[in-house]
């Protein structure tokens, strides 16, 4: 059994991974009242495919049924530069750590394969890898394999890479023996909950997703809620915020993984250029960048979002050239940016 953990691990590690885990194939209960409560609430907004089946989503024994044990994996995406530098920049959009580069999911799905291949010729048995798109409850997986624990912002936190793990996992048919949980915790640090602009946890531990500016720029299809515009500043994909400030970051070292290195042309890009974009210059720009999946639409209606909150007048003849965009939602949000900076009396 050492041998078979201790195998697995190295070639793990081997592939690019920076984390390793390995956990029976079923959740604790309260995952799944937790869950539930989570849908019940409506936190998940427009995410209807989280409520499809949540049964199914909380127990990965309903998934494949001759699993015995999750192997957890972690991929190490810890930036070398400060991730909130860009907010103090008005002119320009903050694009979240982890889409300044390659959709990570291909570089994982490539890994888990090779893994699981490796398992099944040297140990038998059988193995299907898993990532983000399977309903499978990744943090909570990753936590009963070992690899950290769920922090007050809800995702995984590791002793050794903090708060900037992409999680995946292989179900295997062997039975291979759990890791013990790892020491740390959060104890009476708050500071995401703090940080958050939208404040979107309603309690530590617990995210309402619809306040939750990753969900309002990547997942959330119409016009954003007026309320929550301001707050977003330049905000234009996903957002750092609460993982910027965890603590256990002082730990993390860059991730080793070249294709997750952030490309300098989203590093600060400028808000009046990607206002510009068509159709055909998005998909130009965004081409294996998980940005792309949005499309350009939502994509320029969250660019809109930050020359309104920029305050630089300079930039309301980007906004305006959108005012009559055949998209009726990026139309409504360049009204909303203009309106901010001042209006046509300002003209
Ligand atoms: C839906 C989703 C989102 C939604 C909702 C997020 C959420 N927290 O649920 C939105 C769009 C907002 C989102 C945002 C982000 N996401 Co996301 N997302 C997912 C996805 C697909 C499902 C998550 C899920 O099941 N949510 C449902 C809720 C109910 O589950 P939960 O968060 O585990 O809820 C637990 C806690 O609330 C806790 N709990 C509740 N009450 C209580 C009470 C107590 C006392 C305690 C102790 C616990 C507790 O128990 C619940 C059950 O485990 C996962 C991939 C996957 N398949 O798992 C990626 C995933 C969670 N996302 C990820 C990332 C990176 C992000 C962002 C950082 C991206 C960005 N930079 O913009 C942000 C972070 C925002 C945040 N603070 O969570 C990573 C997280 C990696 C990690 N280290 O944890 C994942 C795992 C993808 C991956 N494969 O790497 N995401
Ligand atoms: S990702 Fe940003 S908006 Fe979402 S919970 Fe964290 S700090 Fe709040
Ligand atoms: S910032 Fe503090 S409370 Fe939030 S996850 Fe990190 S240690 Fe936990």
């Amino acid at each position: 059994m050492a041998d078979l953990n201790a195998s697995i691990r190295d070639k793990a590690l081997a592939l690019g991974f920076d984390a390793v885990g390995f956990a029976p194939a079923a959740l604790a209960p309260e995952v799944r009242t937790r869950l539930a409560a989570f849908l019940a609430a409506g936190q998940h907004g427009d995410m209807g495919w989280l409520a499809v089946r949540p049964d199914r989503r909380a127990a990965p024994a309903i998934l494949w049924p001759e699993a015995r044990t999750i192997v957890a994996l972690g991929m190490s995406y810890a930036p070398a530069f400060d991730p909130l530098e860009t907010l103090a920049r008005p002119d320009r959009g903050n694009i979240s750590v982890y889409a300044r580069n390659r959709d990570y999911h291909d570089i994982m799905k490539g890994r888990l394969k090779h893994l699981a291949q490796f398992i099944v010729s040297r140990f038998g048995g059988n193995a299907k890898p898993f990532v983000d798109t399977a309903p499978v409850m990744e943090k909570p997986v990753a936590a009963q394999a070992g690899l950290g624990w769920q922090g007050k912002h809800t995702n995984l936190v590791s002793r050794t890479h903090g708060s900037w793990l992409f999680l995946g996992e292989l179900f295997t048919t062997l039975q291979i023996d759990p890791a013990p949980p790892p020491a740390g915790g959060c104890g009476s640090c708050a500071r995401c909950l703090a940080v958050c602009p939208t404040d979107a946890f309603p309690a530590p531990y617990r995210l309402d997703a619809t306040r939750c500016i990753s969900y309002l720029t990547i997942e959330h299809k119409g016009p954003i809620p007026l309320e929550l515009r301001a707050r977003m500043g330049n905000r234009i994909y996903g957002c750092d915020d609460c993982l910027a400030v965890c603590p256990w970051n002082k730990f993390a070292r860059p991730g080793g993984t070249e294709k997750l290195q952030a490309r300098a042309d989203l590093a600060a890009p400028a808000l009046a250029d990607l206002a510009a974009l068509d159709d055909a210059g998005f998909r130009a720009r965004f081409s294996g960048s998980p940005i792309k999946r949005i499309g350009r639409g939502r994509f320029v209606r969250n660019v809109m979002m930050a020359i309104g909150n920029s305050q630089d007048a300079a930039l309301r003849p980007a906004a305006a050239r959108l005012l009559a965009d055949p998209d009726p939602v990026v139309a409504e949000a360049a009204a909303w940016a203009v309106g901010r900076l001042g209006g046509w009396a300002a003209e």
